[in-house]
């Protein structure tokens, strides 16, 4: 028997992999109509249409954020373009092209500069402390549409602004799937929605699949230290005793489980394979911040990793979180409903896709609720 053979037929392709992927079982039918009646107006009104761009892109200084920072920004920008009736398309290119990565699933949201020929464009950065610019804009008594006059506007942010879009006076008529559904089943319908696997990264995780994996289980854990050697630039993360997971890792039956932990930081991982030699897997190439890549790693390298890191951690069938925006998007989007952790301080909290931004409330998630 060659053990490969064995592994390779348990492995998903990414095809298998992306389907799995896919809202199940959810009643989605008014959430397909609505978007596909969203695609044919704007499909036919392709000569009089304006614009919404999610923008991170060079041509424009400043951050953009880490990568739920900017999924995050580029759902509410797709939820305001549907809103103000625009077309939406992304232009990111910081520090690469999104499409390289991640293609359009339903719709083409590539932004090309020659869109800007004989249009006239405005920019609104509603990033970090800009949010209540935001917040007035999208809940105060003016048209939503008076704040977005141009042909294009370019908006860059990072905040879930659900809450708020859910309390505007007519938005049973502008949207009305938004009413019904959780906060985490409208970032998995979005995101589906928008993105699926390029080529290459369909590449890069299928060889990382086939022969990493060793048992049909994965349990996972995401360690985010914030500001290390990888991303001197970054903020300090939450408090991650490591203790705490080896404790949990160390119970669960090694031969059913191969093991993973994300981070931000080299170190965390080199401890992890010292303890867990046998079981713990890992994706290629180096860490870097994708909003501080660093001097001497290579920014495509760092990109593909993390976003291999996210899949992983989408992928895992249990799935240890901290309040890193980072690995709460994987939970919000995951597909898997049991097996999901929240790792405060000195306590592994079971909780679920539902109660997650509950347990973490407040930043890019929540940013009008309480903490
Ligand atoms: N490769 C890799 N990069 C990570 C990991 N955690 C954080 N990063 C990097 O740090 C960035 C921060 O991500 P962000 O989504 O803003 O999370 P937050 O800052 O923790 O809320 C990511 O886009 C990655 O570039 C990880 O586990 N693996
Ligand atoms: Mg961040």
């Amino acid at each position: 028997m060659t053990y490969h053979r064995d592994i390779s037929k348990r492995t998903l392709s990414l095809g298998e992999f992306q389907q799995k992927q896919r809202p199940p079982n959810l009643e989605n039918s008014s959430f397909e109509t609505f978007m596909s009646e969203y695609i044919s107006f704007i499909n036919e009104n392709k000569s009089k249409i304006t614009y919404i761009v999610y923008d991170c892109s060079m041509e424009r200084t400043g951050n953009c954020g880490g990568w739920s920072d900017r999924l995050v920004g580029i759902m509410t920008t797709f939820v305001i373009s549907i809103l103000t009736k625009k077309h939406f398309l992304i232009n990111f290119d910081k520090p690469c092209l999104l499409h390289d990565y991640v293609i359009p699933a339903n719709f083409d949201w590539r932004y090309n500069s020659s869109l800007l020929s004989n249009k006239n464009h405005s920019y609104h950065n509603y990033l970090n402390n800009n949010y209540k610019k935001m917040k007035k804009e999208l809940l105060g008594e003016k048209d939503i549409n008076s704040y977005f006059k141009a042909d294009i506007s370019f908006l860059r942010m990072n905040w879930d602004f659900t809450y708020n879009i859910r309390k505007r006076p007519n938005i049973n008529t502008d949207i009305p799937w938004i009413t019904k559904y959780h906060q985490a089943d409208i970032y998995k319908y979005l995101y589906h929605f928008l993105f699926k696997w390029s080529p290459s990264s369909t590449r890069a995780l299928n060889n990382q699949r086939k022969t990493n994996r060793k048992r049909n289980k994965i349990a996972c854990a995401h360690v985010r230290r914030g500001r290390n050697p990888n991303m001197p630039q970054d903020a300090v993360g939450p408090k991650q005793p490591l203790d705490v997971l080896w404790k949990y890792f160390d119970l669960l039956d090694k031969d059913e489980y191969d093991l993973y932990v994300a981070s931000d930081t080299d170190s965390v991982k080199v401890l992890a394979r010292e303890r867990y030699p046998e079981n713990m897997i890992d994706t290629p190439g180096n860490i870097t911040h994708i909003d501080q890549p660093h001097v001497l790693n290579d920014p495509d390298e760092g990109f593909q990793k993390q976003l291999s890191d996210f899949y992983t951690l989408v992928n895992c069938d249990i799935l240890i979180v901290p309040s890193s925006g980072f690995s709460i998007l994987a939970a919000l989007v995951r597909n898997i409903d049991s097996g999901l952790f929240c790792w405060r301080g000195l306590d592994l909290i079971p909780c679920s896709r539902y109660t997650i931004t509950e347990i973490f409330p407040g930043g890019k998630y929540n940013p009008s609720k309480p903490k």
